[in-house]
């Protein structure tokens, strides 16, 4: 991208007064999380995508918890990049200026709230929320391990030694019921309020920052077309072209932490 190109992008960030943000495990990446998509989309033999599926908790609810206790460990250790700070920056500045900013995350992992971003709709649920299966109790839940029965399982390795877990030693809510993770796998429906805050969000955007995501997983995906439909400019910052980069205005090539720092530090020209 060349030097006059940011300076047009940055002169349109300036002028918005409504600003979307959508962003993907790549967002991520730098603070050390895998993705789902390529390398480090794979645990022990299994496609990460295969595992968030309600098929895969039919089939071994053990073996789901596991991968999820996995991740849960994992990102104990991570903190937010350079990327989750400049766009919580960016949010402050848009806010103190009166303007409106939402940031609509496909991750579960926290991160962009750490980072101190607070207009975040979590399509995909989180990390650190359980939901019983029985009474449907939605609870905050930190437990690494998740119970004392997943202590150091969950090792990506292949050939690690790999045991299926009971019922009995699964999370259990107080009314007794089975817990799952509070994330959304595919074929399930997104909640209703998050998808209307996000389409709130898109309607009458100016701008639209899409940041490492492949944008192949829908409903999140169409927010890209209907932003377009709405008259908003795009950008991407991606490490490599998605599924939409043909829709953007401005493609940024490269890693998100790298970039978003100095493309963002930019002040809103209204308040
Ligand atoms: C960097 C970087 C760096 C790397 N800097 N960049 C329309 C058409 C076709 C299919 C459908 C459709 N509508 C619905 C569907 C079905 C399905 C779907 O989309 N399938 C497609 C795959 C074809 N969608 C669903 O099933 C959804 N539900 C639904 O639509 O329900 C309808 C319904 C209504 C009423 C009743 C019942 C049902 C649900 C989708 C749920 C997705 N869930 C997951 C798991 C979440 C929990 C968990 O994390 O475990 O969400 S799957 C996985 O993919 C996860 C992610 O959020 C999501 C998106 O992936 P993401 O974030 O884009 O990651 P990657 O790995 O793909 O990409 C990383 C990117 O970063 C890459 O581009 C890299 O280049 C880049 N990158 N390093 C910048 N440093
Ligand atoms: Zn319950």
């Amino acid at each position: 991208m060349s030097a006059m190109n940011r300076e047009r992008f940055q002169s349109s960030l300036s002028r918005s007064r409504k600003i979307a943000v959508l962003t993907g495990a790549g967002v991520s990446a730098e603070s050390g999380i895998p993705t789902f998509r390529g390398a480090g989309g794979l645990w022990r033999r299994h496609d990460a995508t295969r595992l968030a599926t309600p098929e895969a908790w039919q089939r071994d609810p053990g073996l789901v918890w596991e991968f999820y206790h996995h991740r849960r460990e994992r990102a104990l250790g991570c903190r937010p990049n350079p990327a989750h700070h400049a766009l919580a920056r960016l949010e402050a500045r848009w806010r103190d200026a009166g303007g409106a900013f939402t940031l609509i995350t496909q991750n579960i992992d926290g991160l962009h709230e750490q980072a101190g971003s607070r207009s975040v709709v979590r399509l995909h649920g989180s990390l650190w929320q359980v939901r019983c299966l029985s009474c449907g109790a939605v609870t905050e839940n930190r437990d690494v391990p998740i119970t004392p029965a997943f202590a150091g399982s969950g090792s990506p390795d292949p050939d690690a030694h790999a045991r299926r877990f009971t019922a009995a030693e699964l999370p259990h809510c107080g009314c007794g019921g089975v817990q799952r993770p509070h994330v959304v796998w595919f074929g399930e429906a997104l909640q209703a309020s998050d998808l209307a805050a996000a389409a709130d969000a898109i309607d009458g955007c100016d701008l639209l920052l899409v940041v490492g995501t492949s944008a192949v997983v829908y409903p999140a995906a169409g927010f890209v077309p209907m932003a377009r439909r709405h008259g908003a400019l795009i950008a991407e910052i991606n490490v490599e072209p998605s599924a939409v980069t043909s829709l953007c205005d401005f493609v940024f090539t490269g890693g998100a932490g790298e970039i978003l720092p100095s493309l963002l530090d930019v002040a809103p020209a209204h308040g």
